[in-house]
């Protein structure tokens, strides 16, 4: 297991959390209830199993919402 961390463009409204956490949300290997998705920070932190999805994935999915990541890390847990 992996925890997440990614910066994300800066966030207008909360239906941009909200969009970004149902997608997670849906995303096979992340781990649905620790998923935290921080407004005034821009931030989002989950912890997905690295044996079914990477990081670049869940990029690309956000990406493909229209939100661009500025920066993404993620630690062994
Ligand atoms: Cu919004």
């Amino acid at each position: 297991m992996k925890a997440a961390n990614l910066q994300l463009e800066t966030l207008i409204c909360p239906s941009c959390v909200q969009k970004i956490e149902n997608t997670l949300k849906q995303m096979d290997g992340v781990e649905a209830d620790t998923i935290k998705i921080m407004f005034n920070s821009s931030r989002a932190r989950f912890d997905f199993n690295e044996e079914v999805v990477n990081l670049e994935t869940i990029e690309k999915a956000i990406n493909n919402l229209g939100f661009e990541v500025l920066k993404a890390s993620a630690r062994n847990k």
